[in-house]
């Protein structure tokens, strides 16, 4: 029998993947669930079966400079071997591939000139170049101003602050060129929409993604005529800017074929490729397997922290708490906080292993972290002393001396407490956004749904739902290429229904896990 698969594009900010999704028939069967938190009641439901067919790092690299971009021409041939080898699984699997669909971190832009070739590699968001713009922004265009239309949390590096940067002297790096690199834009991409136009040659601005540049009505879901007309008039050379955004499309829209180059490069046929939830965090949210009263972490490279609504919380209060109004598939919000999440470990552990000249064992180090005793202290993760890359274990420590609490950097053996305090604050700081979350959005929250590559750290998921006081639901790891597969076979007609239907199949395909908060033992 002639099977359906539909190709996931994930690419994230220390790897990337091609992953095959293949779509099956529900069975009648039972499935047996790993842990306790069996789904139950989606028997029937059709099933996604992922393959990884490409895996490439990634990471920002410093330029001649010094300024951090991205090595997209890398991503782009990591992209093409992963299509490659996407067809070759398919064709001895017997799958039809029926579509491709890219999914990226957010914020960060390229731009493509006259001629549609890209300018210059895209800065990376952890670029300090932003470090002293928004504030600059607000005091033309104040926080409130913007709170109240595109609804996003404060953080510097908002694709608006990194546009200020780029045609400001002041702040722009000097000799770096990137006023120049403005003045050659002639469109202005997000990276998921980039890859999408090399696939198809065709330019648009897929709307999750979209709505993370600070120039999106968080309401209308469209360009907000008012922060662009504002924004030129504080910076007048962005006045071109709104000639240079795309067309904006929701997820699920067919974009295009795959060109003739890219088909020669990977023996696919004329595949045609989709706008999925492009925005890799609204992908996770789309496949987290959310019930009612569910809060959700998105837990990779960052955690990210909130709630599904149908409608944006544009509130004083909601601002004040620094909420994030990001937009979802079929017309939700994502109302959410970042948190540093696991960059600030997978920084620790980039650290120890260049200092050991070996790779870290992290099972190993996580287990010792378990045996130490919690609630040492209590660092602000979500503070912007860890957003730039470098000598993280080091920064840890300064900022637990702060407290008054010593947490010694040098040899092995001080790692497991730094670990833990890594991570108990980090449960801590997932728990208070939640807490908050709940409050500003005014609905309960009785379970905690911890989505990606986090879900698999256990002793996160454990110190969360202790944190939080609440039941953690661990997976899928995956959510993010499972929510791009999902909005694909939708949109072709292979799955149908609404965001419930389609995690009844996220329900039926992966085994979760169910992490419940340690009885109080009080003294
Ligand atoms: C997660 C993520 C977050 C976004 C950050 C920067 O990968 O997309 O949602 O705030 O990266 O783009």
């Amino acid at each position: 029998t002639v099977e359906t698969g539909f190709v996931a594009v994930d690419l994230g900010a220390t790897s990337g993947r091609v992953m095959l999704g293949i779509v099956r028939e529900g069975s009648r069967q039972a499935r047996p669930v790993g842990g306790e938190a069996g789904p139950g009641g989606v028997d029937g439901a059709p099933r996604v079966e992922l393959v990884e067919c490409g895996r490439f790092a990634n990471g920002p690299v410093p330029d001649e400079h010094g300024a951090l971009r991205w090595d997209v021409r890398a991503l782009w041939r990591g992209i093409l071997d992963g299509l490659r080898s996407a067809g070759d699984v398919a064709r001895k699997r017997g799958v039809v591939v029926r579509g491709i669909g890219v999914d990226a971190w957010a914020v960060d832009h390229a731009f493509l000139d006259e001629s549609g070739v890209l300018v210059a590699d895209p800065y990376c968001y952890r670029d300090p170049r932003t470090d002293a713009v928004a504030d600059e922004v607000y005091r033309r265009i104040p926080f409130a101003d913007h709170y109240a239309v595109n609804g996003l949390q404060h953080l510097q590096f908002t694709t608006e602050f990194q546009l200020v940067a780029e045609v400001s002297t002041g702040s722009a790096r000097e000799g770096t060129g990137s006023a120049g690199e403005w003045g050659r834009a002639r469109d202005l991409l997000l990276v998921p929409d980039l890859i999408t136009y090399w696939l198809t040659g065709r330019r648009v601005a897929e709307v999750t993604n979209a709505s993370t540049t600070g120039l999106l009505d968080a309401t209308s879901r469209t360009w907000s005529a008012e922060l662009l007309d504002r924004l030129a008039a504080g910076y007048p050379p962005l006045a071109g800017l709104r000639d240079k955004l795309p067309e904006l499309v929701e997820p699920g829209t067919v974009v295009g074929h795959l060109v003739p180059e890219v088909r020669e490069a990977t023996g696919l046929g004329e595949v045609p490729v989709l706008a999925v939830a492009s925005h890799d965090t609204a992908s996770a949210v789309a496949a987290a397997p959310l019930g009612a009263a569910a809060a959700y972490i998105s837990s990779g490279t960052w955690s990210l922290v909130g709630l599904e609504l149908p409608e944006p919380v544009l509130t004083e209060p909601s601002r004040a708490a620094n909420f994030t109004n990001e937009l979802g598939l079929d017309g939700t919000v994502r109302y959410l906080h970042n948190v540093m999440g696991l960059w600030v470990l997978d920084e620790c552990v980039r650290s120890w292993s260049h200092d050991d000249g070996a790779p870290v064992d992290l099972s190993a180090l996580l287990a010792a972290a378990s045996a130490e005793p919690g609630s040492r202290c209590l660092v602000d993760v979500d503070g912007g002393e860890f957003l730039a890359p470098g000598d993280m274990p080091r920064r840890v420590s300064d900022a637990a001396a702060r407290l008054g609490v010593d947490l010694p950097v040098d040899g092995p053996a001080a790692r497991p407490a730094l670990v833990r305090v890594v991570l108990d604050s980090l449960a801590a700081s997932s728990a208070r956004a939640i807490a908050d979350a709940s409050s500003l959005a005014g609905v309960p929250v009785d379970v905690v749904h911890v989505v990606g590559g986090g879900s698999r750290n256990e002793l996160l998921c454990r110190l969360t739902a202790e944190a939080a006081g609440l039941p953690v639901i661990a997976g899928p790891v995956e959510a993010t290429a499972l929510g791009n597969v999902l909005v694909q076979a939708r949109a072709v007609g292979v799955l149908s229904g609404d965001l419930t239907a389609l995690r009844d199949v996220v329900r039926a395909s992966v085994a979760l896990r169910r992490y419940d908060p340690a009885p109080v033992t009080g003294h």
